[in-house]
């Protein structure tokens, strides 16, 4: 794993031949976590940005299986982007990181392998509520 911060790429291995490319994924190896959910985006009109929350405790891979998008990712403190689109590359989505996706190609096929089932108690959507969570977390680890 590239460990940039924010920007947290997971290198898949590619394992190829004269047929072409194959990338295996498997829970707590490629991927760093048990695998309890998969969904994926596509057919995004040209403008749309997605995403605009945190999550307090999931933790997601995200793969841009056709295409490419834009992620911008924050921690509340900083930010930073990455430009997802090689189906070999994962960016790791933590907990309590703010993402939002932008510039998502008309073929754009982004597939995200989630830790939990679907939860929307576990969102945080508004930004004002992520910046406290984050301050609230920041006091309470240095008492
Ligand atoms: C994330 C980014 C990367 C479900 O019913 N089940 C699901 O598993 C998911 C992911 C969504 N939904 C429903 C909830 C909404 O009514 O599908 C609708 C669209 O979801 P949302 O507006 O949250 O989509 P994005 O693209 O803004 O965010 C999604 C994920 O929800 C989110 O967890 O991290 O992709």
């Amino acid at each position: 794993m590239d460990n940039m911060s924010l920007i947290n790429i997971i290198n898949f291995p590619v394992l190829g031949d004269g047929r072409g490319t194959l990338v295996a994924l498997e829970a707590n190896r490629q991927i760093p976590f048990e695998i309890k959910r998969v969904y994926y985006i596509y057919g995004t009109a040209q403008g749309v940005a997605r995403g605009f929350h945190a999550h307090k405790a999931l933790k997601q891979v995200a793969i841009c299986l056709k295409g490419s998008c834009r992620f911008v990712m924050d921690d509340g403190k900083d930010k930073q982007e990455v430009i997802l689109a090689k189906p070999d590359k994962g960016l790791l989505i933590d907990a309590m990181q703010w993402h939002e996706m932008y510039d998502f190609s008309n073929d754009c096929v982004l597939m995200v392998l989630a830790d939990q089932v679907y939860d929307e108690s576990d969102y945080i959507r508004e930004y004002s509520k992520f910046i406290e969570a984050v301050n609230n977390h920041v006091h309470s680890s240095a008492k």
